[in-house]
């Protein structure tokens, strides 16, 4: 691509690399502080933004989390730092909980921040296509969060409906009593969605038409195809659940009944405009983290990504899937068994491409010249414990199986499993391996180690537990587990599952001072600490306003490791056949 199809303004001449040492984030900063900070459009400086908001609201909902373990192992107890957990909080803290970690967390951090950093630093672009664009879709998402989580302080408290927000219970405030809370979170959830679709209007353009000369499709990163493909699942998936939410606003405030059996409505449409967006959102989810982990394996296997063309094609039949699977949640709402079995099918093939690309990642690592550095050991962990949300999606994505643990711990399980690996486990990979990209220092190695191991243990023992909960027919979304008797003799799992809640928070210890304390005291990264084949690996660490001096000519696709009558093991996409490194 030449400039002129660059949209914004031209940028500041190309200035000499500034020396790593003193390469802060911000000595590109075109303008003064607030342009830099606050109201920049640097692609890089939002990227940022987004990442630590979306940490911060990790944060949050980690909390949260923990209200509800400590309330779930010991009921009879006010929970330290929080008081007692009345039932209609805890379906407050549920619904809060999923909604941040799902809309909040995974999105801004998984497409909003390395979405944003990596695709133009990737393609050799000198920044998104619509940079305006995106600093709007930033503060719209800001507004969102507050929104949000002003919702915690209105009179009736926080949105108790659940993630789902199924009605009747969010069509109805008698029903709940949250007169503002419903309102507010399908306020804020509709602004979010707002701010992605920004993004992901960007993230195609910007993909598809800002490439450098010489950079075809199928020389892409996985990173980059994983996003293009994620963005335009969410474009075609939103529609309908805009349209649910807005139905589900007028049964509320305007008396309709489109949803309201009593008045010729019905409940079940709306779970078809939910999950028909609600279950390609798990892929707009997954495809990113995919991505992440994508770049790092053939970095420290020092190997070519097995069957690139294989894993591209996979990742295309899983967006066109995504869309057909939905109603694999309702197979206890009352639909048509018939019905029923084709989502089953549906279901299960969906599992194929999944299937392909984990398999791809496991084969690269064979024979590889492997270095457990902390983003391999996380990018590893990933397909690790993934492994368990896949297996047990065939269960619940079979009628007849799904049946039996609909709406128990086994969902609860299941759904932890396969969302943790792709928002915890790839962004700390991605942050462990891109940190000194995004900041121009490296990350503490044995402190990531120790995050890492303390992270995949605790994992395994919060959420293990619950398997064998849903199993002997123990309900999700129970606030207290005293009110079943049968209950009672599986209150030793509830307490593990707590245990390895605390556990895993505090292994987050190490990795918040490792991301902190680095920032001052890493070692300087240079441009490229890992000899990676990537374009954003061409540029100084961190990269300035513009992201290339010239224009980055691409010979070659990003996976060249180890080619044999080569001496380098890596072979940058940038660098011309026959040149020396
Ligand atoms: C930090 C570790 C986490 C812990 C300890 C945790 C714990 C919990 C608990 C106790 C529940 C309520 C179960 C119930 O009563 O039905 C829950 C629900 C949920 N969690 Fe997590 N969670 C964690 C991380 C995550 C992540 C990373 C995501 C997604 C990205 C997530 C998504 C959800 C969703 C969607 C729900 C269902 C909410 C609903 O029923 O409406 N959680 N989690
Ligand atoms: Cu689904």
């Amino acid at each position: 691509m030449s400039e002129a199809t660059i949209l914004e303004p031209p940028l500041d001449p190309p200035r000499a690399a500034p020396p790593a040492a003193h390469a802060g984030a911000h000595d590109d900063a075109p303008h003064g502080f607030w342009s830099t900070y606050f109201f920049s459009t640097d692609h890089k400086h939002i990227a940022k933004q987004y990442l630590l908001t979306g940490l911060c609201m990790a944060v949050i909902g980690g909390l949260l989390a923990h209200v509800m373990r400590m309330h779930l192992a010991f009921p009879d107890r006010a929970v330290p730092g929080f008081g007692e957990v009345p039932a209609g909080t805890y379906n407050a803290l549920i619904t809060m909980h999923g909604t941040i970690m799902i809309f909040f967390v995974a999105m801004p951090v998984l497409l909003g921040g390395f979405g944003n950093f990596l695709i133009p630093l990737m393609i050799g672009a000198r920044d998104m296509a619509f940079p305006r664009l995106n600093m709007m879709s930033y503060w719209t998402f800001l507004v969102s969060c507050l929104i949000l989580l002003g919702s915690f302080f209105v009179p009736g408290g926080a949105s108790p409906a659940g993630w789902t927000a199924y009605p009747p219970l969010s069509a109805n405030v008698a029903y709940s009593g949250a007169a503002w809370g419903v309102p507010l979170w399908i306020a804020a959830v509709a602004l979010e969605f707002v701010a992605f679709l920004m993004g992901g209007i960007n993230f195609i353009t910007t993909a598809i038409n800002l490439r450098a000369p010489g950079m075809k499709m199928f020389d892409l990163p996985m990173m980059v195809w994983m996003q293009l493909v994620a963005s335009v699942i969410f474009l075609f998936s939103v529609g309908p659940l805009v349209a649910g939410a807005v139905l589900l606003l007028l049964d509320r405030v305007a008396g309709t009944g489109f949803y309201n059996p009593g008045a010729g409505g019905d409940p079940l449409l709306y779970q078809h405009l939910f999950w028909f967006f609600g279950h390609p959102e798990v892929y707009v989810i997954l495809l990113p983290g995919l991505g992440i982990v994508a770049e790092i394996l053939p970095v420290f296997a020092r190997k070519p990504l097995f069957g690139y063309r294989m894993v591209v094609y996979a990742t295309l039949a899983t967006g066109v899937l995504s869309f057909i699977v939905w109603a694999h949640h309702q197979f206890v709402s009352g639909i048509d068994p018939r019905l029923a079995s084709a989502f089953s099918i549906t279901t299960i093939l969906i599992s194929v491409p999944v299937a392909i690309t984990m398999f791809a990642f496991v084969a690269t690592l064979w024979r590889g010249a492997i270095e457990l550095k902390a983003a391999m050991l996380f990018a590893i962990g990933m397909v690790g414990v993934f492994f368990w949300g896949g297996v047990t999606g065939i269960i619940n994505g079979s009628a007849a199986a799904d049946i039996y643990v609909h709406d128990t711990y086994f969902v609860v399980a299941h759904f932890h499993y396969a969302l943790i690996p792709p928002v915890f486990f790839s962004l700390f990979a991605g942050i462990y391996y891109w940190y000194p990209k995004m900041f121009g220092r490296m990350l503490n190695e044995t402190l990531g180690k120790i995050h890492f191991w303390g992270t995949f243990l605790f994992v395994n023992v919060t959420f293990m537990p619950m398997f064998g909960l849903g199993l002997r027919g123990y309900p999700r979304r129970t606030f207290d587990p005293r009110v079943f008797a049968h209950l009672g003799d599986l209150h030793p799992l509830q307490l593990a599952a707590t245990l390895g809640t605390i556990g895993l928070l505090l292994f987050q210890i190490p990795f918040v001072l490792n991301f902190f304390g680095s920032l001052r005291f890493g070692a300087v990264a240079g441009k490229n600490p890992w000899r990676a084949n990537t374009l954003e690996w061409t540029v100084p660490s961190p990269p300035g306003h513009g992201n290339f001096e010239g224009t980055p000519v691409v010979y070659r696709g990003p996976y060249e490791y180890s080619a044999p009558g080569r001496d380098a093991d890596w072979f940058p996409q940038d660098v011309a056949p026959g040149r020396p490194l």
